[in-house]
């Protein structure tokens, strides 16, 4: 696999020339200062590709070009949305850039409650906490309903919880579930919005009456609308799986499994519809057999993120784990598309905060020391398995 690694652009405190010399080849990145649903101009494409080709590298794959939340809950501008994404998508494959991570995921892209959880050996990982999480949704957000969706036990440990958090904690909280995972993926609410949690109410009301089946429909519209471009232009979209891989808040979620991967590939039998096989998200459902999935849906797949999880024993909290432990498997996933897939993108996603990284203000998960780490484990993996298969071993 070709070893690629996010970069945020311009502004990122961590640069090319960094990268160049810890072995990265290529680029993911995404025109990160343009508003959703508008249009990514040739230009700008342009401007960005021949930075990054100055540096030696290549801009290998968008992640993402973000879908907008009315193509999803199919609202009245949906079809003027998708028309400019069908732009951009052209301005892409005209410039050569022909990968495109996406995801459809209502409202919220990736959930975690805690940052910066400590580990034993001194570094930090992100951190799914379920019951915490029912209390932001209880509590904090207070949506309708919300109790159902939570066990007895869990309820409990929600009012435990509520006679102790201070303004200050659930602050923290809001903070780290819709706004600073959010915003530097070019999310719904940024650190500008002073108030993340009424802008996400209002969002979650623009659900009413979705359910998996209506979503479902809502994709298979958006990307039956835009295969001709991706046919002419030989782009290459993949969505990304739900993380978590569950469903969350009263929303609907349809890239939780290897049943809703198989809908969608069979539904859409196109191969510029496939997959960007995030092995950290899949792992932390335990419904997912990690390799399993790989071996199905290699062929479809194309783009890859190396990441694991740790499953905690209520079965939906989990802790991001070392790239050579926890659920994903990564040995195995890495001679698995090795065989049948060499020629794939892949990029070390996130990785623990250690030795200073916490100073540097990256994004959430995006460290600079402990994604390097990962990418060292990974390529001496990458190596052992590529001197098997040539029978050096
Ligand atoms: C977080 C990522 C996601 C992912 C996007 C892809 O670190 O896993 O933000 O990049 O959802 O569209």
């Amino acid at each position: 696999m070709k070893k690629t690694w996010r970069w945020f652009g311009k502004k990122d405190p961590i640069t090319l020339s960094m990268l160049k010399q810890i072995g990265v080849e290529g680029i993911v990145t995404a025109l990160h200062d343009v508003p959703n649903g508008e249009i990514w101009t040739q230009e700008a494409i342009l401007s960005l590709k021949k930075y990054i080709e100055q540096h030696g590298l290549q801009w290998s794959v968008v992640e993402s070009l973000p879908v907008s939340e009315a193509i999803k809950y199919a609202g009245a501008e949906r079809d003027k949305l998708i028309e400019n994404y069908k732009e951009s998508l052209k301005n892409l494959g005209q410039c050569g850039v022909k990968t495109v991570c996406y995801n459809f995921m209502p409202v919220i892209d990736w959930v975690r409650t805690d940052l910066a959880h400590p580990c034993p050996n001194g570094t930090t990982s992100l951190y799914f906490d379920r019951k915490t999480f029912a209390y932001f949704d209880c509590c904090i957000l207070k949506r309708d309903g919300a109790e159902k969706d939570y066990t007895k036990e869990e309820m409990c440990a929600v009012k435990q919880m509520a006679a102790q958090m201070t303004d200050e904690d659930d602050l923290k909280l809001i903070e780290n579930i819709i706004v600073k995972t959010q915003g530097f993926v070019n999310g719904n609410i940024s650190g500008n919005d002073c108030e993340p949690v009424t802008i996400f109410r209002h969002l979650l009301d623009l659900y009413k009456g979705i359910n998996r089946e209506k979503l479902r429909e809502n994709w298979r519209y958006f990307i039956e609308a835009i295969m001709p471009i991706c046919d002419e232009y030989d782009i290459n979209m993949c969505i990304h799986p739900d993380d978590p891989p569950m469903q969350i808040l009263g929303l609907p979620r349809i890239v939780t499994s290897g049943e809703d991967i198989q809908w969608m590939l069979e539904t859409v039998d196109n191969p510029h519809n496939g997959l960007t096989f995030c092995a950290g998200s899949l792992s932390a459902g335990l419904q997912n057999d990690v390799p399993a999935l790989a071996q199905a849906f290699a062929r479809r797949t194309h783009f890859v993120h190396l990441r694991s999880t740790e499953v905690a024993t209520d079965g939906s909290s989990f802790q991001e784990a070392s790239h050579l432990a926890g659920r994903a498997n990564i040995v195995e996933l890495t001679s698995i598309f090795e065989k049948e897939n060499p020629s794939l993108p892949m990029r070390v996603d996130h990785g623990p905060t250690m030795l200073g990284d916490e100073e540097r203000g990256y994004n959430p998960g995006y460290s600079f020391f402990g994604r390097m780490f990962a990418l060292g484990q990974i390529e001496g993996v990458m190596a052992a398995i590529k001197a098997q298969m040539e029978k050096k071993l």
